[in-house]
């Protein structure tokens, strides 16, 4: 296999030839892992990708005494983010691996197998997005939407669930809020603009702790969750499709500083203050009266 374009820059700039090194193949797995869990973004990624020979100076790796294996990655809390190559299962001398406090994910069985073999475990401490995201159709009003997800397993330490929502599948998305904790399954995001249809992602987030220097953020759950928010009837200010009594007396309660009994959609606005005040309430009356059309 030709030299890569990277290794004979470095072989050119003169960098000297190591005692041992360990095969290309290991180098290689290295810098997969590198490229595919954004290397540049590590909190320390000191030596990484320099020439052959140094692996054993990278940033949490060690080699066998003899140099010729990598055998231990210590890559945890590192804001590794990403997919994590195949190729890093074919490390067979890797005996010390720790990866937790990270953003890592795969969906390969036999490289997740690899990883369950090693004493520390990985799985159980990555901030990844949550999957399963869904809008209730039940939910959806002139201007909010239940989104629900499955919790991630790392629910453990304070974060929460980022909703976004962006009016294309291709973003750009904007941050609605963040669930309590990392448990929460659902929230309702408010506010929409009627008759529009959104699209909706979940980011995952994990704040720093005893164990993780950093706040570490997911990337966007699968971009293709979409609902269209219903028409906002002037009038119809709990947004049910009626007008009727209930609404003149929502208005009225809502007038009186009383609390409403359920929720009010200002987007039901009649005459363009963007709130629901006595003219809303006058009109719902006529109306239900039929001293109007
Ligand atoms: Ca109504
Ligand atoms: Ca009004």
């Amino acid at each position: 296999m030709p030299p890569s374009p990277i290794c004979c820059w470095f072989w050119e700039g003169g960098a000297q030839e190591a005692n041992a090194a360990i095969p290309d193949s290991e180098r290689q797995t290295l810098i997969a892992l590198y490229n595919s869990t954004n290397g540049a973004g590590w909190t320390d990624n000191s030596n990484w990708l320099e020439a052959p020979g140094t692996e054993d100076t990278w940033y949490g790796v060690a080699c066998s005494s003899t140099g010729d294996n990598v055998t231990e990655l210590s890559l945890d809390n590192n804001q590794l983010s990403g997919n994590i190559p195949t190729e890093l299962g074919s490390l067979t001398a890797l005996t010390n691996l720790d990866l937790n406090y990270n953003a890592l994910y795969t969906a390969d069985t036999s490289l997740k197998d690899f990883l369950e073999s090693k004493p520390l475990g990985w799985e159980n401490r990555q901030t990844i997005a949550p999957e399963t995201v869904a809008v209730d159709s039940d939910s959806v009003s002139c201007a909010s939407a239940l989104i629900s997800w499955t919790p991630i397993s790392y629910t453990a330490g304070t974060g929460g669930y980022q909703v976004f929502y962006s009016e294309t599948s291709d973003g750009p998305y904007t941050l609605f809020g963040t669930t309590a904790d990392k448990s929460k399954s659902q929230l309702m995001v408010s506010g929409l603009i009627p008759e529009t249809t959104y699209y909706f992602a979940v980011k995952t987030k994990t704040d720093p702790n005893n164990y993780n220097d950093n706040t570490v953020y997911s990337e966007y759950s699968v971009k293709e969750v979409s609902a269209t928010t219903d028409n906002a009837v002037p009038g119809d200010i709990d947004n049910n499709k009626i007008i009727d009594l209930k609404d003149a007396i929502l208005g009225l309660q809502l007038l009186s500083g009383m609390e409403p009994a359920s929720t009010i959609y200002k987007e039901t606005d009649l005459n363009g203050d963007k709130k629901i005040g006595m003219e809303e309430v006058i009109y719902i009356l006529q109306h239900v009266s039929e001293l109007r059309p």
